[in-house]
This record gives structure tokens, C-alpha cells and sequence, in this order.
């Protein structure tokens, strides 16, 4: 006799957030039930899963969203003991590394104690979920070895790095003590359109759009010599996903295996637009311009300069691919066109 099948419940903390978002559409796209755990804010930020919420198909069938914050763990256990999820990818809390170095005692609270509580509560499931926990390329901060696998040392240097190295070891701790099904993501920066407009690759894009649209304020930007290793999220998306069908949990880096700088990373987006940058002049008195045009579009500010900035970040993902079969196929390049042609559209909405 056929039986029905039960749909996989999936929890994420953090759905409204780029990353988030893009599990939500993964997952309800295989036909999931997918949960969301929420900030109750005066206003709502949910403009990244609108396209699920306002599918009267989905939301409330397929997608349901519950109220907490990370500091409120009686409601973060209600919510985990009633939805009884198969799966929690747990992304949420202070993802901005320059802002850690303002409001560190919050950025602690929300990425290493949270995690933690969360930890703590699975632990005391009848059945627990398969945990993602949302690790990141912050905990190498100045790194011994370039590139940086999973056996690299922690040396965190901001304090979201810190808090980021404290979850990750704790992750790791309920794993072997606990025998906690728990998946560190080593993730690098990864990026797209639904990035927010904090971080360096959008403002970047945004700029781009205007100023190929006739804006005439110059971008101020940090350290232009700043090197990442920028990924596109909704492949790191299928990374994460995949460490949790995988038949046992381990730590895996979630990388391009590429570094670009900050200034690579504008070159490519202008181009995208139709514009082509030169740069000249040093430290902080640099500036990109217009090759022909001449006009100044991008200027150094040094108010977003970092105290401390980690010097060379780039990951290797060669266990991904042997155990997982997973690879990046976009670099930063190719996302910085994706996003400045994204912006170009939006702009002229
Ligand atoms: O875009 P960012 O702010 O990203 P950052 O600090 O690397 O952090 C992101 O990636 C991490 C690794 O995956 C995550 F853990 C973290 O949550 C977040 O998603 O800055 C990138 C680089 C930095 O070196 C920064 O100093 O760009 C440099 N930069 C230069 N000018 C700037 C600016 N960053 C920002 N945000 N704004 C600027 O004007």
C-alpha cells in the first residue's frame, strides 16, 4: 500500500536574512515545510521572503513564521519542542563585522550565547534536528596559513570573529560529547542581490547602478586593498543543505578558493554597468574615476576603516567537494556583475 510520505520540517533562524531566505526557497522548492523564527519590529523587514508571504500557496501551508528574538530562549524552546523540525539552520544574529567592533557585548550575546542556548535545547529534544550552525571565515582573522581548510587554527581578530570561534567550538564540543548531529559551515563572504546595504559588495553595486543612471556623489569607501573571497549565496545555500543530507555531521569550509580586493570587486561591477574605472592616488587619498570621463565616482573615507582588518582570507573547499560533491562555480566577478545588473533593474523600477 503507498504510504504518504511526511514532508521534512525545516526551522531556519535568520529567514529573513539574505542567506535565509535562499534556504527558504530551496527548501519549500522540494516541497518542504519550511519555519521561520522572526524579530518582532515595529516594522517589518521581510522584503527578502515577500515572494513566499504574499503566495497564499505557501505561506501558512508550506511556510510558517514564529516570533523571537535570540535572547528569548523559553520561546526559541517552545517553538523548537512545537515544530519539531527534522532540520535548523541557524543563521541569525549580528552579521556586520566593522559593527562588532561598536556593540560587542550584543554581538556576542546574539552569535556566541545564542548558539550556545540553541545548542543546549536541542540537547534536550527526544529528537533532535540536524543542526547547521553558521560558522565563518572571521574566525581565522589573521590566518597561519593561506589557503585556510578546516584544520587551519582559529585566530580571530575582531570581536565578531571571537564570538563566531566560541559557537564554532562549542558546536563541535555537542557534537563529540552530545552526539549532537551539528555542521560547522566555514563560511567566506557570500553574496547577491538580497545582500544588505551595509556590506561592502552591495554598496558597491548600488553605486555602480547610480552612477551609470547619472548620480554625481562619489562613493565613499574603507580599505580598498582589503581581500575576500566572495562567493554567491545561493550556492552556498546548496552547501548547507548538503552538509545536512550528508550521512554524518562534520565542519566543512564554504569558499571560492579565489581572493579579490575591494577594489577588483568595483572594477568588475562598474564594467558590468558600462563604465570603466581607473584608480590613482594612495591610501586615503585614492580615488576610482571614469577612464575618458575623468569624474571621480569612488573616494576613500576613512570612517569605514577597520581598527583591525584580516589580511588575506581565502578558503579551500577541496573537502566539500570530495565528501559533499559541492563546488562554487561563481567568483567574484561574476558576482559583482550579477549584482550590479541587479541593481541596474531595480533602479529602473
Ligand atoms: O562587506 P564586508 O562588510 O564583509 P566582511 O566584513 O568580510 O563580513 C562578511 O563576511 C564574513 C565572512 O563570510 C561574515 F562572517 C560576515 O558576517 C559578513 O557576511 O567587508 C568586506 C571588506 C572588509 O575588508 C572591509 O574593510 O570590505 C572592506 N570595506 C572597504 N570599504 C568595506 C568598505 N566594508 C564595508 N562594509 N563598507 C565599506 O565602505
Amino acid at each position: 500500500m503507498h504510504e504518504n510520505k511526511r514532508q521534512k520540517k525545516i526551522l531556519i533562524t535568520g529567514i529573513t536574512g539574505q542567506t535565509g531566505s535562499y534556504l527558504a526557497d530551496l527548501f519549500i522548492s522540494e516541497g518542504c515545510e519550511v519555519h521561520g523564527i522572526v524579530r518582532r519590529a515595529s516594522s517589518f523587514n521581510r522584503s527578502r521572503i515577500e515572494h513566499l508571504r504574499a503566495n497564499p500557496e505557501i505561506y501558512g501551508k508550506k511556510l510558517f513564521l514564529h516570533y523571537s528574538d535570540l535572547d528569548d530562549s523559553t520561546t526559541i524552546r517552545r517553538i523548537l519542542f512545537k515544530t519539531e523540525p527534522d532540520e535548523l539552520y541557524h543563521l541569525a544574529g549580528q552579521s556586520h563585522v566593522g559593527l562588532s567592533f561598536e556593540i560587542p557585548e550584543s554581538t556576542c550575546q546574539e552569535t556566541a550565547s545564542a548558539t550556545l542556548a540553541i545548542l543546549e535545547i536541542c540537547r534536550d529534544l527526544k529528537n533532535p534536528p540536524r543542526i547547521y550552525h553558521a560558522s565563518s571565515s572571521e574566525v581565522f582573522g589573521s590566518p597561519s596559513e593561506s589557503p585556510q581548510k578546516e584544520t587551519t587554527a582559529f585566530r580571530p581578530a575582531t570581536p565578531y570573529g571571537c564570538a563566531k570561534a566560541f559557537a564554532t567550538n562549542m558546536a563541535s564540543v555537542y557534537r563529540r560529547a552530545h552526539g549532537l548531529f551539528v555542521c560547522n559551515g566555514i563560511a567566506y563572504n557570500h553574496e547577491s542581490p538580497r545582500r544588505g546595504e551595509n556590506f561592502v559588495t552591495c554598496k558597491i553595486a548600488a553605486a555602480a547602478a547610480a552612477h551609470a543612471r547619472g548620480r554625481r556623489e562619489c562613493l565613499e569607501l574603507g580599505n580598498l586593498n582589503a581581500e575576500r573571497d566572495w562567493g554567491y549565496a545561493p550556492e552556498f545555500a546548496r552547501a548547507m543543505a548538503a552538509m545536512l543530507h550528508h550521512d554524518s555531521p562534520d565542519d566543512y569550509v564554504i569558499a571560492t578558493g579565489h581572493s579579490s580586493s575591494v577594489r577588483e570587486f568595483a572594477l568588475a561591477a562598474y564594467r558590468a554597468v558600462g563604465i570603466e574605472l581607473a584608480f590613482e592616488g594612495s591610501g586615503h587619498a585614492e580615488v576610482g574615476f571614469e577612464m575618458g570621463s575623468g569624474k571621480v565616482f569612488i573616494r576613500v573615507n576613512p570612517h569605514f576603516y577597520r581598527p583591525v582588518e584580516p589580511t588575506r582570507l581565502v578558503g579551500d573547499s577541496s573537502k566539500a567537494l570530495e565528501i559533499l560533491g559541492w563546488r562554487a562555480s561563481i567568483t567574484a566577478k561574476g558576482v559583482a556583475e550579477i549584482m550590479a545588473r541587479a541593481e541596474m533593474d531595480s533602479q529602473s523600477r
